[in-house]
């Protein structure tokens, strides 16, 4: 008796410990961003009451009773005053579902919501759901849009891995309550679709990542746009490419929006993944882009290679060499808080601004597609520097 009060204490404290633990930023920064020390939420940042039994009588050795593997790829958006998450939570049983995590200041001290959301499912239930995009839409309503997978009806028998995935359609008023929407329909399998946060010739815009199979995107050619009369029936007829896949890029296999895009005064600023293939496997990085106000399929800018890519303990975990990232958030001073995963297991904050973030994607050079290009490129700037005097 005494020794299962004595674990609950320990249990109690070591959460408590975490989650009131303060989050520095990294010493060294490369003056586009900052990162964190601690990871922002982690397996073991979800409440214990969602874990263990903690009824002595029916939990005598005070087991986990439900496992969580990984905290990973989450939504973002402002609410009330405060930072809120709306996390991958992924178990044991690999089955994934969203739970909200609310931070005071956006970079510690996060802590889930009482409950995990409870997503009302369609006609046909979904196996998995993860990677929600929040969009506060100028409609009025808060749109999460996601991925639903399901098991490939055109599967052989025995194969039990095929897949279907899905755009999945909800929103909300007050993040609690979800109404879920037909998923949406278009010509191929999706993942990665974003909705842009105001309607373009009175429609609703989404970002979209047509893919050939459930992992292969194939001809899919980039991240696409379209443009839908009725969210509530949502249908893209027809796909523009807006952001292409080029040969001996951070992008080349293939790539996707990540959460929708900042509107600033000199264009849409886009954060997106990119994915290469190499002999440990897939990487993904994050890239930035920029596209015009007036027309957001048009780009204006990209730098050349990734924003961020996995570094130190970021680059192992479930899924080794990744990092994600669906959400961020630009304060009204102008901070961007930038929430990514690592390696599908763990949460992440870097801090910027928008002016940083524009001036990196107008002023870093764009890719040249070959290595003679990059020296001409580097030469070009050491030409440009000022001239030191001798001694400094
Ligand atoms: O494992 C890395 C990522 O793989 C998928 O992303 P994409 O569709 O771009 O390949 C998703 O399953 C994502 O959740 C995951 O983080």
């Amino acid at each position: 008796m005494i020794e299962f009060k004595k674990a609950l204490a320990s249990l109690k404290a070591t959460h408590k410990e975490l989650l009131t633990k303060k989050n520095t930023k990294v010493a060294h920064s490369n003056g586009i961003y900052d990162r964190y020390v601690n990871p922002i939420v982690t397996a073991a940042h979800v409440p214990i009451e969602w874990r263990y039994d903690l009824n002595r009588e029916t939990n005598p050795y005070l087991m986990e009773r439900i496992g969580v593997n990984a905290t990973l790829n989450s939504g973002a958006i402002k609410w009330n005053g405060k930072y809120l998450l709306v996390v991958r939570v992924e178990g044991n049983d690999r089955k994934s579902f969203f739970a909200i995590a609310e931070s005071p200041n956006g970079v510690d001290n996060f802590r889930f919501w009482d409950e995990p959301v409870t997503l009302p499912e369609n006609d046909e239930p979904d196996a998995n759901v993860y990677d929600m995009r929040l969009t506060a839409h100028e409609d009025g309503w808060i749109y999460g849009v996601f991925c639903s997978e399901r098991k490939d009806p055109a599967a052989p028998a025995g194969d039990l891995s095929m897949a279907v995935a899905a755009a999945g359609i909800a929103r909300t008023k007050d993040l609690i309550n979800w109404e879920r929407l037909p998923d949406l329909k278009t010509k191929s399998q999706q993942r990665n679709v974003v909705l842009h946060p105001e309607f373009v010739d009175g429609k609703y815009a989404l970002y979209t990542r047509p893919q050939d199979g459930f992992i292969d995107t194939g001809s899919g050619g980039g991240i696409g746009w379209g443009l839908v009369d009725d969210i509530t029936n949502a249908e893209v007829k027809n796909e523009k490419i807006i952001n292409h896949r080029y040969y001996h890029t951070i992008k080349e296999l293939k790539n996707g929006e990540g959460p929708h895009p900042i509107k600033t005064a000199k264009g849409w600023l886009h954060l997106a993944h990119g994915v290469r293939n190499c002999a440990a496997g897939l990487r993904y990085v994050l890239y930035l882009y920029l596209t015009d106000l007036q027309d957001p399929t048009k780009l204006i800018a990209e730098p050349a290679g990734y924003f961020m890519a996995p570094e130190g303990e970021e680059r192992v975990g479930d899924v080794s060499n990744v990092l994600f990232s669906n959400g961020w958030i630009a304060d009204d001073d102008g901070t961007v808080f930038i929430y990514y995963a690592s390696s599908d297991t763990r949460m992440h904050v870097a801090t910027s601004t928008i002016d940083k973030l524009l001036d990196y994607c107008i002023n870093t050079p764009a890719d040249g597609f070959r290595s003679a290009k990059s020296v001409e490129t580097i030469k070009k700037l050491v030409a440009k520097q000022p001239l030191t005097p001798k001694g400094e």
